[in-house]
């Protein structure tokens, strides 16, 4: 059998060979190296061994749906397809009543989390999203609730006149349990000048994440990757996470987001193919030796990708989903309308040779699924 040293002769990749074998850290420049000179072959078996470490050979999905408040947004992001403006006859902005209907509808399914986020609203304030959250407790208090992405929590901490802690609390008190890994993108200021302009910095991105870890609530961190960023960029992204990861222990996952180009301002760009994707998941599993999940969101890159992606690192795949997103759609996935039962996400787990896990949301075993 062929070992990862067999498939280079060049010395650094000989040497990030032995290191992430012996299960030490690699560097910024090793990083880069690795996408710039690794093939894939390699990384499925180096980032499969990194994976083996934290994850064994279990592959973990949920099972929760969407509810998406409004897609109004204060923001402009050039990558995006999914914000439009008041009157725009494709822009909605949810009461609660009519979310709480969403919620109603899943009344008797034994889903285990509900997964809020859209856009900016112009108005929209704490109090109101945190009532939302506390409605939804007491409808179904068995769910989990993860909501609001930083750039959310920033816009309607900062209008209330609270400190970060003081308003992520009271969200807390509110019925808010974890924060979605949203609105990161790429954290380099020259790149995020470009593609995001008006957007929270990334500065502050970090700021709130660490203040939520520090207050007991757990999140996620993405980045969108496949634009105008290169390699650098990227290992720069990690790096600020890993970095911020080593000091709360915060993350549950990252996830990797690759940039989809139908109906936006960058659709000229096109999109990454599947080995780039591929080698962007291997890489971030190497690189990010901290954080336990790599998530491959599966209604963004689609099934069969999500399915490889299993063999280059990531040992999650999201959840059911029970069509109720539109983010990925309105950019042009192929998953129109992305619903998977548990029965379908098994068989792709156990067909590319992982054991299937429904988890929760900290990623506690609900059930296993016999090979
Ligand atoms: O921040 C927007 C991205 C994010 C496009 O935490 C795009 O479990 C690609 O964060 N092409 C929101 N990406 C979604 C998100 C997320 C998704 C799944 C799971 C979790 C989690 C979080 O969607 C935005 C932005 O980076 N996005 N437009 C686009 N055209
Ligand atoms: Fe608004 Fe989010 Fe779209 Fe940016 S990506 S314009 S913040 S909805």
């Amino acid at each position: 059998m062929k070992s990862p040293e067999d498939y280079t002769d060049d010395p650094v990749l000989k040497k990030i060979i032995r290191k992430v074998r012996s299960g030490k850290r690699i560097r910024e420049e090793e990083g880069i190296a690795l996408y710039e000179k690794a093939g894939l072959s390699l990384l499925s078996l180096l980032s499969e061994m990194v994976r083996r470490r934290h994850n064994g050979d279990k592959a973990f999905f949920n099972r929760n749906f969407h509810i998406e408040p409004t897609n109004l947004c204060v923001h402009n992001c050039r990558f995006c397809s999914y914000h439009k403006s008041e009157g725009d006859p494709e822009s909605w902005e949810y009461s609660h009543d009519e979310m709480l209907d969403m919620v109603r509808k899943f009344d008797g399914m034994e889903l285990t989390e509900v997964h809020i986020t859209g856009g900016v609203h112009p108005s929209r304030d704490i109090r109101y999203y945190g009532e939302l959250l506390q409605k939804i407790r007491l409808l179904r208090p068995d769910l989990h609730i993860k909501a609001y992405s930083a750039v959310e929590l920033d816009q309607m901490i900062e209008r209330s006149g609270m400190t970060t802690g003081q308003g992520l609390l009271q969200l807390k008190e509110y019925g808010l349990d974890s924060i979605p890994g949203g609105g990161a993108e790429i954290f380099d200021e020259t790149i995020r000048k470009r593609i995001c302009p008006e957007k929270t910095t990334a500065e502050r991105w970090l700021e709130i994440h660490e203040t939520a870890h520090r207050s007991g609530i757990p999140s996620n961190a993405t980045m969108l990757y496949g634009h105008i960023e290169n390699y650098s960029h990227r290992i720069d992204h990690m790096s600020r996470l890993r970095e911020l990861q080593d000091r709360t222990g915060g993350f549950n996952a990252f996830i990797p987001l690759k940039f989809k180009s139908a109906n936006n301002p960058m659709t000229h760009l096109g999109e990454t193919t599947m080995a780039e994707d591929l080698k962007n998941y291997a890489v971030s599993r190497i690189f990010l030796d901290n954080i336990p999940h790599v998530k491959a969101y599966w209604p963004m890159i689609g099934r069969d990708v999500a399915q490889m992606s299993l063999m280059f690192g990531a040992d999650d795949l999201d959840g059911t989903i029970e069509d109720s997103t539109r983010i990925y759609s309105m950019a042009g996935s192929g998953e129109q309308n992305p619903a998977m039962s548990t029965g379908e996400i098994c068989r792709l787990i156990r067909d590319a040779g992982f054991v299937p896990v429904e988890r929760d949301s900290f990623y506690n075993f609900i059930h296993t699924f016999a090979l």
